[in-house]
């Protein structure tokens, strides 16, 4: 056969499937996915060079929500005897835009409010952003990236200018000397990371793990520190005073690459290691020891996770890790990065969801980011509301004077992932009127009036941004059940309703993308230079990319950090109590965290079946010294009670947990709930909400625990 005879064949599908990527974290794998009438393979995309080919379980087993029995397949509203009940899109989108109609009259539009989510592509999350100011005409829109990576994105944006997750690409991890990871669990979390850790360690490299679990990341680890919960600030700052006092601070970076080295000094010098270790419980020689890898020659990387951050002195608590690596001067080589959770934890928080947000990363306050968003919007300036409530006060508002009285919440479940969840879910009972979009049932949706089916990952295209900052194609590889429809044919239909039509018809998702890189062009996080095809070619593209001829910023602070002088900032800071510490009445510590084979609020991973069989219950860890004192026997139930409510749990006694804290996992709702426990003290800069820390007691209780899989 000629080579003009051959078929136009598409790099992008090939026998074994469409080129995609997994639904759920921020690792983003590159999969292939072949989805045929009787069979649905799934298997990773050996040529995507993040996971070359690895999966972890959820990804392996995603296939299985395609077809799930469980599926919403039409819209569903709720009759007047509470039931809901199946009903046309007509039907369904002529009463939400009814009922926004009603609140608007009666309390105007700042009563309405949406809530999004890092699991949205690009273009969903600017079109929710558009339609929240344009359509809805509400400041009120925020979504779950504030409970997972704001405060370290609070904490880069002051000390660097700009929030880009990870300032190198993840292969770096595979080149470093030394890492360190802080309260993150990258082996169960992001485990095809494990590749890029196991290539460092070929090559001599050592991994630091602090953790207040001894993890199965922490299990590979040549060096294992176990602070007390929500001391990381602390030990940041002693870690700091070593390096003073052992002469392994980089003066020549710091004098030429920073600004604000003195008052970080002068406060470190209070943190000696002896007092650190009396407020940490990390031996001052663990504390020496890891400064002194840090300070070796080679790529030194510092990665923070949840564990530190998801505290309400969380963007203190990063920044005081960003000092000390600016103090060793470890960004001539490496530096610090944090590992972003969900699917476009890094997109969602550039395009304008924010409660503070434009797209590009632009501040909603800014009168020059307002004017040229407004232009490509084709409004006023003065039309764009101001700055709206964040996650959490949005919710705690609901349904009070002057607060929200309409909701709309796409791609979260906040009745399992908010902290304080009592009064969140009294809160969205409180609501004249929610409607939730979703592909599944879940906790939230128990409590809509409206619920419109959406479509989902294997059934769409857009653009994703990883932890990297790497720009990548979800594409197509399956049709949606017939009447099920995209959130953004949702957006589309609503504005008609909401007297906003025109604003929201695209021919194309790509068509959304293009309008996207015009508002992000010139701002901090700037797509203007990507196109599908050159993202499709290249395997992605990493931002800022101001323009066609640019090939993409992996390093963006290689040579300047992102502010006017192109200096870093150190920033002094201090360590704090948290909003619930322990005393007598709960005198011990509560913290949560994840399952390698559940995702976020569980609403898909505990439809899956090879999950549930893994991951059926949570479970929660208490030390065998803890268990004893409580009389707590191995796989019986436990109530843990905080100051605000109580929850039930599966006892798993292991000494991998430190003896004055217990764990458990936040997958599960209803009683098995975690963030029952949880208080909704926040961050002063991110509001971020406390989900690593909480005071408690606990006690066996005779309660049977029920296999808590999403029934329906
Ligand atoms: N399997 C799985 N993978 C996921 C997800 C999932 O739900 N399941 N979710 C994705 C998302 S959205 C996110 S944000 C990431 C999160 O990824 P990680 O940050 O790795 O996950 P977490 O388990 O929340 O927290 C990490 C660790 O912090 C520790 N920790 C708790 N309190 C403290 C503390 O005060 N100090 C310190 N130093 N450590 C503490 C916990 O013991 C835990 O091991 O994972 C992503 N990947
Ligand atoms: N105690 C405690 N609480 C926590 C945390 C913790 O560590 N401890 N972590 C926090 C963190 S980091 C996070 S990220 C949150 C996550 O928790 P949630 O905000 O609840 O996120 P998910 O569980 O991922 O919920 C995703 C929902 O969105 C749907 N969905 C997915 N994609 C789309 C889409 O494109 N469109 C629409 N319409 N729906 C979609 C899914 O079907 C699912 O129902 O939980 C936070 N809560
Ligand atoms: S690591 Fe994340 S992206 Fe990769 S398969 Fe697992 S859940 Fe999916
Ligand atoms: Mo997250």
């Amino acid at each position: 056969m000629s080579q003009r005879s051959l078929p136009q064949i598409d790099p992008n599908i090939s026998q074994h499937g469409v080129r995609t990527h997994c639904p759920y974290c921020a690792y983003q794998c590159g999969t292939l996915l072949d989805v045929q009438p009787n069979d649905i393979r799934l298997s990773g995309d050996p040529s995507f060079p993040v996971n070359n080919g690895r999966l972890c379980v959820k990804g392996l087993t995603a296939g299985e929500l395609i077809r799930h029995p469980y599926r919403i397949l039409n819209p569903l509203m709720r009759s007047r005897g509470g039931e809901l009940q199946e009903t046309t899109w007509d039907a369904a989108l002529d009463r939400i835009a009814a009922e926004f109609w009603k609140v608007r009259r009666a309390y105007g539009s700042a009563a309405l409010g949406a809530f999004g989510s890092g699991a949205l592509t690009n273009e969903k999350a600017y079109m929710l952003g558009k339609f929240a100011r344009l359509a809805l005409r509400t400041p009120h829109v925020d979504y779950n990236g504030r409970y997972c990576m704001s405060s370290a994105a609070g904490a880069s944006n002051r000390a660097f200018g700009m929030d880009r997750g990870m300032p190198f690409p993840v292969s770096t991890i595979g080149e470093a000397h030394t890492i360190l990871l802080v309260g993150s669990n990258p082996f169960d979390t992001l485990p095809p990371i494990t590749q890029w850790f196991e290539q460092s360690r070929d090559r001599d490299g050592r991994l630091i793990v602090s953790d207040v679990r001894r993890t199965l990341t922490a299990r590979s680890a040549n060096l294992f520190i176990q602070p007390t919960v929500g001391s990381d600030l602390a030990l940041a700052n002693g870690m700091l005073f070593v390096a003073i006092e052992e002469k392994l601070v980089d003066i020549e970076f710091l004098r030429e690459r920073t600004n604000g080295w003195e008052a970080v000094r002068s406060i470190a010098l209070r943190y000696d290691p002896v007092t650190v270790e009396r407020m940490t419980g990390v031996p001052e020689q663990s504390i020496r020891r890891v400064v002194r890898m840090l300070a070796e020659p080679g790529i030194s990387l510092i990665l923070t996770g949840r564990g530190p951050e998801q505290h309400s002195k969380g963007v203190d608590t990063v920044h005081s890790w960003i000092n000390l690596s600016l103090a060793l001067g470890l960004f001539r080589r490496g530096g610090y990065g944090t590992l972003t959770g969900q699917g476009n934890g890094q997109g969602g928080r550039e395009h304008g969801q924010k409660a503070d947000q434009l797209p590009g990363y632009r501040l909603i306050e800014n009168p020059s980011a307002r004017e040229h968003i407004a232009k490509i919007w084709g409004v006023a300036a003065d039309e764009l509301p101001g700055r709206g409530r964040s996650a959490y006060e949005l919710l705690n508002s609901l349904g009070q004077p002057d607060g929200i009285r309409a909701l709309m919440v796409l791609g979260s479940n906040v009745a399992v992932a908010s902290p304080n969840l009592n009064n969140v879910i009294r809160r969205l009972k409180s609501l004249d009127f929610l409607c939730v979009i979703d592909a599944f049932h879940n906790e939230t949706t128990e409590l809509a009036d409206v619920i419109l089916p959406t479509t989902q990952w294997a059934e769409e295209d857009g653009t994703l941004t990883n932890l990297e900052g790497r720009v990548i194609r979800r594409r197509q590889a399956s049709q949606a059940p017939p009447n099920v429809r995209s959130d953004l044919w949702i957006f589309a239909e609503l504005a008609k309703r909401l007297e906003a039509s025109g604003r929201f018809d695209y021919p194309t998702t790509e068509a959304i993308f293009d309008e996207l890189r015009r508002a992000t062009a010139g701002g901090i996080a700037d797509y203007a230079g990507m196109t599908y095809q050159r993202i499709e070619q290249d395997n992605g593209v990493f931002w800022p990319c101001p323009s066609e001829d640019h090939p993409g910023t992996p390093y963006p602070f290689a040579e300047r950090f992102a502010h006017a002088d192109g200096k870093a900032k150190l920033f002094p800071v201090e360590h704090r109590l948290s909003g619930d510490e322990p005393d007598s009445d709960y005198p011990i510590y509560f913290t949560t965290g994840r399952y390698q084979e559940h995702y976020n609020s569980g609403a898909q991973t505990r439809k899956v079946r090879r999950l549930m069989d893994q991951q059926s219950l949570p479970r929660l860890q208490i030390h065998p010294d803890l268990a004893r004192e409580y009389r707590v026997t191995h796989g019986s139930s436990v109530e843990v009670e905080s100051r605000r409510a109580t929850a039930t749990f599966q006892a798993e006694i292991t000494d991998s947990i430190r003896p004055d804290t217990l764990f458990a996992p936040f997958h599960w709702g209803g009683a098995q709930a975690a963030n029952l426990l949880v208080g909704d003290a926040l961050d002063p800069t991110s509001r971020m909400p406390e989900f690593k820390i909480a005071a408690v007691r606990f006690k066996p209780t005779h309660q049977p625990l029920e296999e808590a899989a999403c029934k329906s």
